[in-house]
């Protein structure tokens, strides 16, 4: 019989084991990124001391007494040498918070800090918060923008699923401490809120993603972009869409930004996703864009169809059939680690270059918008192609 700090030993070991597995880049690439073998976190990487009561005498039996459901949309940073993640941990009780997970080298040992971000309200309090985008602005503050979800109190009596969902707004130069600035003030509902590192024309510059109601982007027509005068009292007056949906594409019934852009010589570098619905339900996918430096809104690269989309274990999960991303560091020496959830259950990492990411943007081709078009495409590559090919041929 094992007593009972023997099985507190065990679920320790078995734990440590789990979260300082070696990851392992996968052998099969399509040249542009890199997937790697392990999930870089799970539930099960959430400390031993969140989810069970170490106290024999109000435990005995060494339950777990908190559950811990998943861990997904996570935003990222590079903070003092070390990849940060402010990841969404979900209990069992469907309840979203904040909680940083540290890595010495991007793509595993994360390990969670001790607590949880004490996370401030604004006047009114969420229900529930998700979907944190990191910027490290250049006006000195860390920010992180996320959606704070509430009941919809004018939906009808007994209606508990209607709600609406906010874009919230806190800084901290600690990540430790957060101030809770108000939320965003805009006409329509906002997920997907995202601030741009730099000022534009003195402003703060958003990436925003106008809907219809909570779940319906119906009129919202893509990614936003609004200038905000003043970011502790962030009002959206004016929203111009930058990047649009177009029917029959992997972003139809919605897309949004994931994190904010990186900076490249050739242009600012986007990850989104972008959502068709099925009759599998809503399929959510990666994919990438550029814009450019003297104008960020003005779209100079989009390489058509998705960048990343469900494989394997990644397809299933709470909501299938879910790649998403509010992640991503990139590294002095040109690599992106790309941190995406797949099916609102796990974390993941994938790896590239800039130098790669932007010959993506700029040398795939653009969706035709028709499978003519797209016919037309392809024979070109295959033209280029047969005729390199007979040319080597004759050259032997
Ligand atoms: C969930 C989000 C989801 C949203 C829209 C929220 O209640 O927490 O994960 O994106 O609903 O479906
Ligand atoms: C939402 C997103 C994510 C989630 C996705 C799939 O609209 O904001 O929180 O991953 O749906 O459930």
């Amino acid at each position: 019989m094992k007593t009972y700090t023997q099985k507190i030993a065990e679920l320790y070991r078995l734990h440590e084991e789990l979260i300082t597995r070696t990851n392992i880049p996968q052998e099969t690439s399509n040249g542009i990124f890199t997937r790697y073998k392990y999930p870089v976190l799970t539930a099960a990487h959430t400390p031993v001391f969140w989810r069970y009561d170490l106290d024999e005498n109000s435990n005995p039996y060494l339950m777990e007494r908190i559950g811990m459901n998943a861990t997904m949309n996570s935003g990222a940073i590079k903070w003092n040498d070390k990849y940060l993640l402010v990841v969404r941990v979900e209990g069992a009780d469907r309840k979203s918070f904040f909680a940083i997970a540290e890595s010495p080298n991007g793509i595993d040992n994360f390990r969670f800090w001790d607590y949880p971000i004490t996370m401030p309200e604004d006047i009114i309090p969420a229900t529930n918060v998700y979907d944190m985008r990191l910027t490290a602005h250049e006006d000195g503050w860390i920010y992180g923008l996320f959606c704070a979800e509430r009941h919809d109190d004018t939906a009808p009596a007994g209606d508990l699923s209607s709600a609406t969902a906010t874009a919230a707004i806190a800084r901290t130069k600690d990540l430790k401490t957060w101030e809770r600035l108000p939320d965003l003030k805009t006409k329509s509902q906002q997920r997907n809120v995202v601030l741009h590192p730099e000022f534009v024309d003195g402003k703060y510059a958003l990436y925003t993603r106008p809907q219809d109601g909570f779940i319906d982007t119906g009129s919202g027509g893509g990614i936003g972009w609004a200038l905000v005068d003043d970011i502790t009292h962030a009002e959206v007056k004016e929203e111009k869409i930058i990047d649009q949906r177009y029917y029959h594409t992997i972003k139809e019934v919605k897309n949004g930004e994931g994190p904010h852009p990186i900076k490249t010589p050739k242009g600012w570098l986007h990850l989104a996703h972008g959502v068709r619905a099925c009759a599998a339900g809503l399929r959510y996918v990666l994919y990438m864009y550029m814009t450019a430096l003297d104008d960020p809104t003005r779209l100079i690269a989009a390489p058509g169809g998705y960048f990343m989309a469900p494989e394997d274990e990644e397809r299933i999960g709470d909501v299938s059939n879910v790649l998403f991303s509010n992640g991503w560091i990139a590294d002095d020496d040109g690599t992106v680690f790309i941190y995406y959830a797949s099916s609102d259950t796990r974390m993941h990492v994938a790896t590239s270059t800039i130098d790669k990411l932007v010959d993506y943007c700029m040398n795939t081709p653009a969706d035709g918008l028709n499978s003519s078009a797209s016919v037309e495409t392809l024979k070109r590559l295959i033209d280029k192609n047969l005729k390199l090919l007979k040319q080597q041929v004759v050259s032997k």
